[in-house]
C-alpha cells in the first residue's frame, strides 16, 4: 500500500521533473564535477516533502532573495504577517509587507506557510495597552484571525494559528490572550480560521517541544483534546531553534506520538545555533545536528515538511538575541552553502559531494564578461563604520547608464595598513593596497539605473580614509 507520502512523491510534479531529470543525466554523462544537483526543494519534493525558509521583505530583495526561490519550495514571511505589521491600528489593515512575500513565493512557485495569527509578541501598542474588557478583547481576536485569513485565503497553505503558547513547564503561558480569555482562545482561533479559510491546514506553533518532556507533554495535551472537541486543528510546528550537538534524541518518537493523534506534524523554524566563530569541527557538528533533524522527520510519515528560519547566517536573528552565537543556517554569512547545506541535500537523498560555490568567480560569464556602464558612468556610495582598528565597510555601486552592466569588477586603492578580512555579496580580493571586487552569481547583471550592494569586514591602522576612486569594469565612478 501506498503511503500518502509515496504516494504524493510519485503523482507530484516536482518529484516527476526530477525523475525526468535524473534519467536525462543517466543518459548524458556530464561531468560529474560541475553537475548542478537539484535544489533542495526538488529532492524534498522527491521524498515527498517540502524545504522550506523563512523570508523578510529586505531579505527577499537582497542577498537570499535568489537562493530562497532556487533553493526552496515553501516561504515563511519573517514579520509580515505578524499582528503589529498588518493592523498597527485598530481595524486598519497594512497587507503590502506580506503581500509582497506572497508575491515573491508565486513568482518562484513556491507555497507560502503563513506565521502567524495569534501570538504574545509583536502585538501593537493599541491592543496591548488598551485596557480592554474580555469580551472586547474576544471580539477583537476574532476580528483579527478572520480578516487575515480571509485576506490571504487561497494563497497561504498552512497558518501558524497558535504561536507559543506554553511555559516551559507545559502549563499555559500567561500572556494577554490567556490571562483574558482563559485557554479557549486557542479553540475559537482556530474555528475562526477555518470559517475564513477552509482550505488552509491550520498549526499549532512552539519551540523546545521537539523532545519529550513537559512543554512537549502539555502541548500534546493540548493538541488530544482539541482533537476530542472537535476543534479544527490540522497540524502542529514544531520550530526546532535548535543548540549545536542537542538535537533531542527523543525528536523523532515525539513527532510520531503526536502525528498518531492524527494530525500532520512540521518542522517549522529550524537554526542550530553555536558558538562564533565558527570552526570546521563545530560546522561539521552541526551538519550531522542537521542530517539528525531531516531524518527524523523523513522517518515519520505525516512529517510534512522542514522549514528553516531563514537563508544566511549574515540575516540571522539568532546573534541580535544570543550574543557571541550564531552560524546556525546553511548558507554562511557570505552566502556560501556550509557542510550542513551538503548534510541536508545527502539526507534528502542528494549527492554527498562538497557543493562548488554558487559560481566560481573565475568562470567565464556567457555575455560578455564586463560591458562597460552603457553611456552614463557609475556611483559608488562608499558608507564605513569604524572602530580603534576594525572597520565595516557598506558600498553600493549604481549603472548610471542606459544599459545594464553584465558581470561586475570595481577596483580601488587603499590606504597602507587597509586589509580586507571577510566580504559579503562579493569576492574581494587585494594585493597590496590594490583591491578588487567582482559579482557573485547571483548578482552579476546591474540592471540600467540600477544598484547593486556589498560590503567587508577590514582592519586598518595610522588613518582609515575612504578611497577616493573606483573604477567600475574600467571606467571610473563618482565616489560619496
Ligand atoms: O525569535 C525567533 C522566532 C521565534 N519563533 C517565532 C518567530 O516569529 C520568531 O521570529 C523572529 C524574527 O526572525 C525576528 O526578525 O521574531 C523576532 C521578534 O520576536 C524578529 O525580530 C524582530 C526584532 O527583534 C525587532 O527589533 C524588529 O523590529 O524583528 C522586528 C521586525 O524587523
Amino acid at each position: 500500500m501506498f503511503s500518502k507520502r509515496a504516494l504524493r512523491s510519485a503523482i507530484g510534479g516536482s518529484g516527476a521533473a526530477l525523475l525526468a531529470a535524473t534519467a536525462a543525466l543517466i543518459a548524458v554523462t556530464v561531468p560529474s564535477a560541475h553537475a548542478a544537483d537539484p535544489p533542495l526543494r526538488d529532492l524534498a519534493a522527491a521524498k515527498g516533502v517540502y524545504m522550506g525558509t523563512a523570508l523578510t521583505a529586505s531579505e527577499a530583495t537582497g542577498a537570499s532573495g535568489p537562493i530562497a526561490g532556487a533553493q526552496f519550495g515553501m516561504v515563511t514571511p519573517g514579520n509580515e504577517m505578524k499582528w503589529d505589521t498588518v493592523e498597527p491600528s485598530r481595524g486598519t489593515y497594512n497587507w503590502a509587507p506580506g503581500d509582497s512575500i506572497v508575491n515573491f513565493a508565486q513568482a518562484h512557485n513556491m507555497q507560502v506557510r503563513g506565521h502567524n495569527l495569534v501570538w504574545h509578541s509583536q502585538l501593537p501598542n493599541w491592543l496591548t495597552s488598551g485596557s480592554f474588557s474580555n469580551t472586547e478583547l474576544h471580539s477583537i481576536l476574532i476580528k483579527h484571525v478572520t480578516d487575515e485569513a480571509t485576506h490571504y485565503k487561497g494563497k497561504v497553505v498552512h497558518w501558524d494559528v497558535v504561536n507559543e503558547p506554553f511555559n516551559e513547564d507545559g502549563t499555559f503561558r500567561q500572556d494577554l490572550w490567556y490571562n483574558q480569555l482563559g485557554s479557549s482562545y486557542i479553540a475559537d482561533a482556530f474555528t475562526a480560521a477555518r470559517a475564513a479559510d477552509p482550505g488552509a491546514k491550520l498549526y499549532l506553533n512552539d519551540y523546545n517541544v521537539e523532545g519529550t518532556g513537559p512543554k512537549s507533554d502539555g502541548m500534546y495535551n493540548l493538541v488530544k483534546s482539541l482533537k476530542q472537541q472537535g476543534v479544527p486543528i490540522d497540524g502542529v510546528g514544531f520550530q526546532a531553534h535548535l543548540i549545536l550537538g542537542q538535537v533531542p534524541s527523543t525528536f523523532k518518537a515525539n513527532l510520531q506520538r503526536f502525528a498518531d493523534l492524527g494530525v500532520d506534524v512540521a518542522i517549522t523554524e529550524l537554526d542550530i545555533r553555536m558558538q562564533t566563530p565558527s570552526d570546521a569541527a563545530r560546522l561539521q557538528q552541526q551538519a550531522n545536528d542537521y542530517t539528525s533533524v531531516v531524518n527524523a522527520c523523513l522517518g515519520v510519515s505525516r512529517c510534512v515538511g522542514i522549514t528553516v528560519w531563514g537563508v544566511s547566517d549574515a540575516t540571522s536573528w539568532i546573534p541580535g538575541v544570543f550574543p557571541g552565537q550564531g552560524a546556525a543556517l546553511l548558507y554562511d554569512d557570505n552566502y556560501q552553502p556550509k557542510p550542513a547545506y551538503t548534510a541536508v541535500r545527502t539526507a534528502l537523498g542528494g549527492s554527498t559531494t562538497t557543493t562548488p560555490p554558487t559560481t566560481p568567480p573565475t568562470t567565464p560569464p556567457t555575455t560578455p564578461p564586463t560591458t562597460p556602464p552603457g553611456g552614463g558612468g557609475c556611483a559608488v556610495t562608499y558608507g564605513v563604520n569604524q572602530w580603534n582598528t576594525g572597520f565595516t565597510a557598506n558600498l553600493t555601486v549604481k549603472n548610471n547608464g542606459s544599459a545594464p552592466v553584465n558581470g561586475w569588477t570595481l577596483k580601488w586603492t587603499f590606504a597602507p595598513g587597509q586589509t580586507v578580512t571577510q566580504a559579503w555579496n562579493a569576492t574581494v580580493t587585494q594585493s597590496g593596497t590594490a583591491a578588487t571586487a567582482t559579482n557573485l552569481s547571483y548578482n552579476g547583471t546591474i540592471a540600467a539605473a540600477g544598484t547593486v550592494d556589498f560590503g567587508f569586514n577590514a582592519n586598518w591602522s595610522g588613518s582609515n580614509p575612504k578611497p577616493t576612486g573606483f573604477t567600475l569594469n574600467g571606467t571610473a565612478c563618482t565616489v560619496s
